[in-house]
């Protein structure tokens, strides 16, 4: 009864024309996206057309996202015995402004980031296995377990420790996104996020953990100072899926498991470890035509085209302030004055 319909992009700004015979009808360009056939038909001597929506026909995007660069990541030492796959931060993915670093990080045993400082930026950890004690120069501390999220902006300064439980296996990312110079030096904030607070959608084989930003309509509650999105993706074998971006953000994606491809339906496909920067455009279509499932994270942000002066934890816009930042840390000042009279409860315990 369905018939295969033709589609006209339409003079009108996101509306595309379904034509099916001699009959036609405007549609949202977003849902024609996935439109794959159409109906017509007539009730009560009126005519209608119908339209089946289907979830693998490319998108169309007007300006789709491609693959513009593509780097393998190797596991390297990172704190005290932890190690790490650094995707943003490493030499050839310097910076993609506003994104400072990611790092998958994976830990057994005793190992983690002990007593250290922030400031200038935000840090962002998503637990993808086990559990993560943290806890920080002012009093606040928390574990984090499987699926939360810490949005954690250190501002004028944090010192914290990052302890992965020394029982099995810790696996997580780290985000650091970068904060406009009239947000370097606010008071320093948590969002955090217990997994069930975290909104995630199924839909055609591919299921979506929205961390923050937008996807299949749905927001995440988390506030990104620095706009920003986070999505995590799971997609079952066959499925694809076209996701809007801003234009004019930088956007890359990372993979964690299986292959995915991405921004044309006949481009290589990418393995774990990989971080692919994405050219400009409105969107990014991505294809698992592997046999096993595949998860990738989505990363975007609007760049904030602001000099960057980075001094392992501390990044700001110039020079001068980086050495105030510096000097503010070892002085005790500017919101590090509590930095020399605490110490970790996780430091106490292993140096009496
Ligand atoms: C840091 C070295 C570090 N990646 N991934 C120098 F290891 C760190 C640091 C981290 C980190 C922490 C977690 Cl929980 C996960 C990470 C680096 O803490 F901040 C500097 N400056
Ligand atoms: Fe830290």
């Amino acid at each position: 009864m369905f018939s295969a319909c033709a589609l006209r992009v339409s003079p009108i700004p996101h509306l595309c024309d379904v034509i099916v015979g001699a009959k036609s009808l405007f549609v949202r360009r977003d849902f024609v996206s996935r439109v794959r056939f159409a109906e017509v038909g007539s009730r009560r001597g009126r005519s209608w057309v119908g339209v089946r929506a289907m979830g693998s026909v490319p998108a169309d995007f007007s300006k789709p996202r491609k693959v513009v660069k593509k780097v393998l990541s190797q596991a390297q030492p990172e704190g005290d015995g932890a190690t790490v796959r650094r995707s943003i931060g490493r030499p050839e993915l310097k910076q993609l402004d506003p994104f400072l670093l990611l790092d998958y990080f994976e830990a057994s045993g005793p190992a983690g980031f002990p007593d250290h400082p922030h400031r200038g930026f935000e840090t962002v950890t998503y637990m993808l296995q086990g559990s993560f004690t943290h806890e920080d120069f002012a009093g606040h501390k928390g574990i984090l377990e499987a699926g939360d999220v810490q949005w954690m902006t250190a501002g004028r300064g944090i010192v914290h420790s990052e302890m992965p439980s020394p029982v099995g296996v810790q696996r997580g990312l780290q985000l650091w996104v970068n904060l406009a110079g009239k947000d370097k030096m606010i008071e320093p904030n948590y969002q955090e996020l217990k997994a069930k607070d975290i909104p995630r959608i199924e839909k055609d084989g591919v299921e979506v953990v929205i961390i923050a930003g937008e996807s299949f309509g749905v927001k995440s509650p988390v506030y990104t100072r620095t706009p920003t999105m986070y999505l995590d993706f799971y997609l079952q074998p066959g499925a694809s899926l076209h996701q809007a971006i801003p234009e004019g953000w930088n956007a890359f994606t990372f993979v964690l498991k299986g292959s995915m491809v991405f921004g044309k339906e006949d481009a290589p496909p990418i393995g774990p470890s990989h971080t692919v920067v994405l050219s400009d455009g409105d969107g990014l279509s991505a294809w698992n035509k592997g046999t096993e499932p595949a998860q990738f994270v989505l990363v975007g942000g609007k760049p904030l085209n602001e000099p960057v002066a980075q001094y392992g934890p501390f990044v700001m816009n110039t020079q001068a302030q980086l050495m105030e930042a510096v000097r503010d840390y070892q002085y005790g000042k500017n919101g590090f004055e509590r930095a020399h009279s605490w110490r970790s409860e996780a430091k106490a315990q292993s140096t009496p």
